[in-house]
């Protein structure tokens, strides 16, 4: 069902430029959601929040505070016209060193209403990918996040919150992909390395921000977690081997640790293709979990996505060459899949920004004529009981926040 013409990204945000606003709160509801309902959702997240989120706040942002005090409002009532203007959006994008998470940076960039929070794990490649692709500096701050390092994660959100920045898009887009592997490598912290990094390190990294989006004042607040269509078997491209299947997650229960059990979810043999798949439905069951744990209390929008398949990028890397040559032609002439990088970053761009994508929940996909609509997830990959449990081993994993 196509929802919308992609116009991309939003034009109720036109507000912002130079101040000279000729759209008000009032009249437009901003992006699907009044401001009182804004309002109402802030305050109720304010009075449930737990003792322990309280105390653990008190702890980690106690310096910060101060800081966060001071920043800009959401809306700015204060223009020469008297008009309401919004302030720029802050959105933090993994893996935005390539790919999908460069090309989003840069959509973003050009709208001139983002600061973009680039979370990778390699500075120096990441301050030349941007210089490269003609992000300008003014856009841009490059954070240092490995997400194959719980610890890494941690020490991220401590900057972060140093930073005195709010919180208001959280993109979680990282991912490694490790094909011709024939044994398995583990992260920091022991877990089999694509879902460690895809899934666990994402997991984390949002439970902790969960907590700063729900302080930002932004009107649409949104963690978006990137999924694809080879996790979801009700495809053709799902259906090629290995297929995604994380079975009765023992493999994961056990904490992928390949020594004593298994380096696979769901308990089998070790196959890289099939951990990053599996990884990718991980993605896909997470967002809906946390819809429904967090959205009616939040009002913060819950998305995943098949952004289309971007041939080209960095995550083929670890493929035989002979498959790098002939996927982006296979894809662009045989399936007709095929979308660039500058294509598939303004598709995320507008899960990000635009007015019209707030549903909480959906997996977003593109029709031929690049129309965003709303996609059915294979069984699988929304499969609510194994979306609960599936958090709840994380959890462990991962330890508390
Ligand atoms: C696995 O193999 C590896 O085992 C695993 O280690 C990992 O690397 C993983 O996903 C990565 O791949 C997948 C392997 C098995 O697929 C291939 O290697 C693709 C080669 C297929 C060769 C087909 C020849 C077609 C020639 C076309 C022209 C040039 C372009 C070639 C580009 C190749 C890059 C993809 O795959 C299979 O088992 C193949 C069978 C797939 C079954 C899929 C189920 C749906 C069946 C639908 C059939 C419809 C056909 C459409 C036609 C498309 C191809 C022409
Ligand atoms: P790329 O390899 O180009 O980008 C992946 C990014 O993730 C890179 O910036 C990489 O950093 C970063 N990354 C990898 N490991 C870590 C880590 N441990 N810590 C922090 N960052 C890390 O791939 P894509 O742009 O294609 O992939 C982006 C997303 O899109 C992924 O979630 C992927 O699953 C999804 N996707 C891709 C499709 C495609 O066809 N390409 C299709 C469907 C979904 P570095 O630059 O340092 O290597
Ligand atoms: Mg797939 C409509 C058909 C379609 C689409 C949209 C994709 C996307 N693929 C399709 C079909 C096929 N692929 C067919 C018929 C084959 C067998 C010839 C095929 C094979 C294939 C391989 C070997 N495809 C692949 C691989 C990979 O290694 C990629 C992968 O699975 O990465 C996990 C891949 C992909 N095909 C896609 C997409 C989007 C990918 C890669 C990335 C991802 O899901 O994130």
């Amino acid at each position: 069902m196509a929802l919308q013409a992609a116009s991309f990204l939003p034009s109720i945000f036109s507000v912002h430029r130079e101040g000279k606003s000729n759209t008000s709160l009032k009249d437009t509801g901003f992006i699907g959601i009044s401001l009182s309902d804004h309002l109402k959702s802030d305050f109720k997240s304010q009075t449930i929040r737990t003792k322990r989120e309280f105390n653990q706040k008190k702890l980690s942002l106690g310096a910060v505070r101060a800081e966060t005090a001071v920043t800009t409002p959401a809306i700015n009532k204060a223009t020469p016209e008297g008009k309401k203007t919004l302030r720029k959006g802050n959105v933090i994008i993994t893996g935005a060193s390539s790919g999908l998470g460069l090309a989003t940076a840069k959509a973003l960039a050009e709208t001139g209403k983002w600061d973009i929070i680039m979370a990778c794990r390699d500075f120096l490649k990441a301050e030349r990918a941007a210089k490269s692709a003609g992000i300008s500096k003014e856009h841009y701050t490059i954070m240092h996040l490995d997400l194959a390092s719980l610890d890494s994660v941690r020490q991220f959100v401590d900057n972060f919150r140093r930073s005195g920045k709010p919180l208001d898009v959280l993109v979680c887009n990282a991912a490694v992909y490790l094909p011709t592997a024939k044994e398995p490598t583990f992260s920091a912290d022991g877990f089999e390395l694509s879902v460690a990094t895809n899934h666990l390190g994402h997991f984390l990294l949002s439970r902790l921000l969960l907590d700063d989006l729900k302080q930002s004042d932004y009107p649409s607040k949104r963690l978006i977690i990137v999924g694809s269509i080879t996790g979801n078997t009700n495809t053709l491209a799902g259906n090629v081997p290995p297929k995604a299947n994380l079975g009765d997650l023992r493999g994961l229960s056990g904490g992928l640790a390949g020594l004593n059990g298994s380096a696979m979810i769901d308990g089998g043999e070790f196959d890289g293709a099939k951990a990053y798949k599996d990884s990718k439905v991980c993605n896909m069951l997470t967002m809906q979990e946390f819809h429904r744990r967090y959205h009616e209390e939040t009002g913060i929008v819950f998305s995943s996505l098949y952004p289309g398949c971007i041939a080209t990028t960095g995550l083929f890397r670890e493929h035989i060459p002979l498959f790098r040559l002939l996927f982006p032609p296979f894809q662009k002439y045989i399936t007709k899949g095929y979308v660039s990088e500058e294509e598939a970053g303004k598709r995320l761009g507008q899960v990000v920004s635009d007015p019209s994508l707030t549903k909480s929940g959906v997996y977003w996909s593109w029709n031929k004529a690049s129309a965003s609509f709303e996609n059915q997830l294979s069984q699988e990959a929304s499969d609510r009981a194994k979306a609960r449990k599936v958090w709840e081993i994380s959890e462990k994993l991962v330890g508390d926040w």
